[in-house]
This record gives C-alpha cells, sequence and structure tokens, in this order.
C-alpha cells in the first residue's frame, strides 16, 4: 500500500503497532444511511462506544483522493456535513483516488481497505445483499463478493431488511462467507431481531467469536470473512407488523419511480424512516450501537 494514497491516523498506527484493539467503521452509513445533522452525533458516539470498550475507532473515508483509516474530526464533519459526498464501493476507489475526490465507503470499500491495513474486526449495521428484485435488476450489494475476498470479522444486524433475505444467504454460503449468530440460533432481521431464517452456528461470547477466526488462522489461507451476526434487542426492534407494511410500500414507490443502483439502499432506508415516523431509525441505531460494542470486545479477545 503506497503512504501517500492511503494514511493511517497516528492514533491507529500507534495502536496497531502497540497491539492495542482497532476496530474499522464505514462511512456510507454515516453519509447515506443516516438523516443530517444527526448523522454526526451518531458517528461521534459510536467512535466513543469503542473507546469505553478498550479499542480504537478507525472510520474509514476517501477524502480528497486520499484513503483514511481514522478520521479527526473536522475529517469525520466533511463525511457527516457534505449532502453531494459520493458514495464509493470497493470497484470505485480506484477513479476516486485517481480523481482527487471525497467519498463515503460502503461495506465492501470499508472491509478493503481496513484489511489491506491490518485491521481484523469491522462494525456496522447491516450488510448489503440479494436485492428482491434481483430477476429484474440484477441487483446484489458488491459487499457479498469482497467480504468473500477478505479475510476480516464484520459484526452486522445481519443483511438489511429491505433484500432477499434467504437469497442473500444462500449467497454467502456459495461465496464461502462464514456466518455465526450471536446468542442466537436465527439469523437477524436488521430492523428486526430475526429474519425467521436459522443459522448454521452460534457463538455465545467475544471469546467464543475470537476462537472461530484464530481456528480458521489456524488452517491457513485462503480467507474469507466471517459475518458475526448480532440481533437488535427485542425491547429496541422496529414493530414487526409495522416493518412489513411500510417495506412492502417502500419496495413499491422504489420500482414506481425507478430508482437503481446505489441510489436504491439509500432511498429505501430513508422511505423506512419517513414512513414509521423515525421508529426504523431507533431500531437501526439501537443495532449499530450494539454492534459497534461487541466488535470492540472481539478486537480485545483478538
Ligand atoms: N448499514 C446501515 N446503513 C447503511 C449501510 C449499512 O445500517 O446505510 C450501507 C453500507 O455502507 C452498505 C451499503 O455497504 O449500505 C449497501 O449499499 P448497496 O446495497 O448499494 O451495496
Ligand atoms: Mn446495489
Amino acid at each position: 500500500m503506497s503512504e501517500t494514497t492511503v494514511v493511517l491516523s497516528e492514533e491507529v498506527r500507534e495502536a496497531l503497532a502497540g497491539g492495542v484493539p482497532v476496530v474499522a467503521l464505514e462511512s456510507t452509513i454515516i453519509a447515506h444511511g443516516l438523516p443530517r445533522p444527526r448523522n454526526l452525533a451518531v458517528a461521534e458516539e459510536l467512535e466513543g462506544l469503542v473507546r469505553s470498550g478498550g479499542a480504537v475507532p478507525a472510520t474509514i473515508a476517501v477524502l480528497d483522493g486520499r484513503a483514511r483509516i481514522g478520521l479527526d474530526k473536522g475529517q469525520l464533519e466533511r463525511i457527516a456535513g457534505d449532502p453531494g459526498i459520493r458514495k464509493l464501493g470497493h470497484r470505485d476507489l480506484g477513479p476516486a483516488l485517481a480523481a482527487g475526490v471525497s467519498g463515503a465507503t460502503t461495506v465492501s470499500a470499508t472491509a478493503y481497505l481496513a484489511d489491506r491495513a491490518g485491521l481484523r474486526v469491522f462494525a456496522t449495521g447491516g450488510l448489503g445483499g440479494v436485492h428482491r428484485e434481483w430477476t429484474r435488476t440484477q441487483d446484489e450489494s458488491a459487499d457479498l463478493g469482497l467480504l468473500a475476498r477478505v479475510g476480516i470479522t464484520v459484526v452486522c444486524a445481519g443483511v438489511k431488511s429491505i433484500l432477499d433475505v434467504p437469497a442473500t444467504l444462500q449467497r454467502l454460503e456459495t461465496l464461502g462467507v462464514t456466518v455465526v449468530g450471536y446468542g442466537t440460533e436465527f439469523f437477524p432481521g436488521f430492523y428486526l431481531s430475526s429474519s425467521g431464517e436459522r443459522v448454521d452456528w452460534t457463538v455465545r461470547t467475544p471469546a467464543e467469536a475470537a476462537a472461530v477466526v484464530r481456528a480458521r488462522d489456524a488452517l491457513g489461507g485462503p480467507y474469507a470473512s466471517l459475518v458475526v451476526a448480532n440481533p437488535v434487542a427485542e425491547d429496541e426492534q422496529l414493530d414487526p407488523a409495522l416493518h412489513d407494511r411500510v417495506l412492502a410500500e417502500a419496495l413499491e414507490e422504489c420500482r414506481e419511480r425507478g430508482t437503481v443502483g446505489q441510489a436504491v439502499t439509500p432511498f429505501l432506508l430513508e422511505y423506512m424512516m419517513r414512513a414509521t415516523g423515525g421508529a426504523s431509525l431507533e431500531a437501526n441505531l439501537a443495532a449499530v450501537r450494539g454492534n459497534v460494542r461487541l466488535a470492540a470486545a472481539i478486537a480485545a479477545e483478538l
């Protein structure tokens, strides 16, 4: 990695050198998944939760053509405050760096950069995956394929419930991405504690999650990522009936407008938030907070 294209903050560099646990955080959720200006407060809160867990936060983004691992306050403000900030998947990194632009990184771009920088644990809300309209649009998030090509541990509340969850689980299986439920035999449903789908493996403590990583590492590469699927608490989830009703409306509206590509996920999340009077946002935030706390604990175990 060239030092000028990928820049580690001093704090992250020192933590890695000193064996202090580091947790990677993505920036697309801040820039495109949460409403302004609350997104900045959330970004700062999440970094604080990592610190309370005894780890160093490394929020990842591209600023002025440089990939940044660990942002200072002003850099976080730029990501949160600029309504025109781009959404960058892994495949967009080359053009974005070459053009010298700024952008928020998705799970695929963040996991790639984190892995390259030697970070082992990453927390987000919900992964991207196979969209329900896949047979028409062929829309499958690049998150899945990228996770098959790096060996990071991602703590998430499953995949976004706007997706085709069984199809996404099948793709994760095909791609060789390991999935374990955290304290559950069911795959979480992002806004909901359960998607209703079963998982093959369950871990119950951060130490058990770390043991999975160590056992895999002992086998040797090639590696794929480990998804630690951590459900939102039942008393913090979105009301399932409200979820199903509003999601049906959101999908219909997305289809009618002809929204496609990178715009689909932000559109659906925003629609859910408005149509649930903000309740989906609270469930999303509760899920992300839980994931960030767990990621710090797993990073400490590793
Ligand atoms: N988790 C959230 N909110 C989000 C995302 C994840 O709670 O907005 C973002 C992630 O950056 C993920 C992206 O990579 O949504 C998926 O976008 P797409 O479906 O276009 O791949
Ligand atoms: Mn997509």
